[in-house]
């Protein structure tokens, strides 16, 4: 993959990284730019929120639903209102996706870009201190601004994003992106309150040992994902499976690995959503060099037909997403 051309070192703030980088953009003209700015912006308050959860009344379930029946956390809704908030003032997306509304927010600007975003995945793992991520894929508008929002500037496909990453609140906290010139990931510094360049050029290992699936659902396993799990048993692959995605995700980017959201009996295709969980890491994960499907086809190529739609994911280095689609 085609590096970010300018190498800047180690601890480069994110600002610096965007703005030396930024004539790599097709439409270099500083909206995408802040785009990105915008929703860094966005992520340091609800990391904040987040590292304070125990200690303020934002735990625990809202009492509602999501667009999906899932019940809804405090910090999902917080979550979703200071990326919505922050993304309107910064005037640069015209319209918003997200796993917490129904349908598509319209936020009247005159931006030239759609947003998709999981603003909190995994959140149910908030009260128990485990790591959980904010995931988002960046679309050009195309219809003419000024227009209403049409259904095409919404349902794109993952290979028309011109940016994606994800936000890791972990043991630190990361925003790993790409804009299709390879994967960076940057570091929080929250003394600096700045994300600063830790992890240049990131690049997934062509092959590994680690795979993340829940056993606990193999019972509703297809004979195909059967056989490819107990394949990595007889190869005395590692079983890590974090039940945060983007935890999950980003730990099989550094050491190599896959995960695998299949069909299940209760969730016919997958538990993913196509729109704002899986083409950001496919993106991702191409750009770092590896493969992202639905076990069969590139998940990229996916024409959406609802913004909600789901779609079994197997994600990760490349020979090893290519090992479980010999077995399907
Ligand atoms: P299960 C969290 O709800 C999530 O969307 C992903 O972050 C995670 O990988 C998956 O669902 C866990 O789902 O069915 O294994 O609990």
């Amino acid at each position: 993959m085609e590096a970010s051309r300018i190498a800047l070192p180690i601890g480069t703030a994110l600002d610096r990284f965007i703005k030396n980088n930024q004539d790599q953009f097709q439409y270099a003209n500083g909206e995408l730019s802040q785009l990105l700015r915008d929703i860094a912006l966005a992520s340091k308050v609800v990391n904040r929120e987040v590292n304070k959860a125990g200690l303020i009344d934002i735990m625990g379930p809202m009492g509602s639903q999501n667009t999906g029946g899932e019940q809804q956390q405090k910090l999902d809704v917080l979550a979703n209102i200071r990326f919505t908030r922050a993304l309107t003032k910064g005037g640069e997306a015209c319209a918003l996706i997200s796993e917490e509304t129904e349908s598509f927010v319209d936020l009247n600007n005159e931006g030239r870009y759609m947003i998709a975003i999981d603003p909190l995945d995994g959140s149910s793992n908030i009260d128990v201190n485990v790591s959980i991520g904010t995931i988002f894929s960046i679309y050009r508008r195309k219809s003419p601004v000024g227009q209403p929002i049409q259904e095409n500037d919404i349902l794109q496909t993952g290979d028309e994003q011109v940016a994606a990453g994800y936000i890791l609140y972990g043991s630190s906290t990361m925003l790993v992106y790409t804009t299709g010139h390879g994967v960076n990931g940057f570091t929080y510094e929250s003394t600096l309150g700045e994300y600063v360049l830790s992890h240049p050029d990131m690049n997934i290992p062509e092959d590994g040992k680690i795979y993340s699936i829940n056993e606990g659902l193999s019972n509703s396993f297809s004979q195909p994902v059967k056989s490819y799990v107990q394949y990595c048993k007889d190869n005395n692959y590692t079983a890590r499976y974090i039940g945060s995605l983007v935890a999950d995700f980003h730990r099989n980017l550094l050491k190599g690995g896959i995960y695998i959201y299949p069909a299940t009996a209760k969730d016919k295709n997958g538990k993913l959503r196509l729109m704002y969980e899986c083409n950001a890491l496919a993106f991702l994960a191409e750009q770092a060099g590896g493969q992202a499907t639905n076990g069969k086809s590139r998940i990229l190529k996916i024409k959406p037909k609802d913004l909600h739609e789901r779609t079994p994911f197997y994600v990760g280095s490349k020979k090893m997403v290519e090992k479980a689609a010999s077995f399907i």
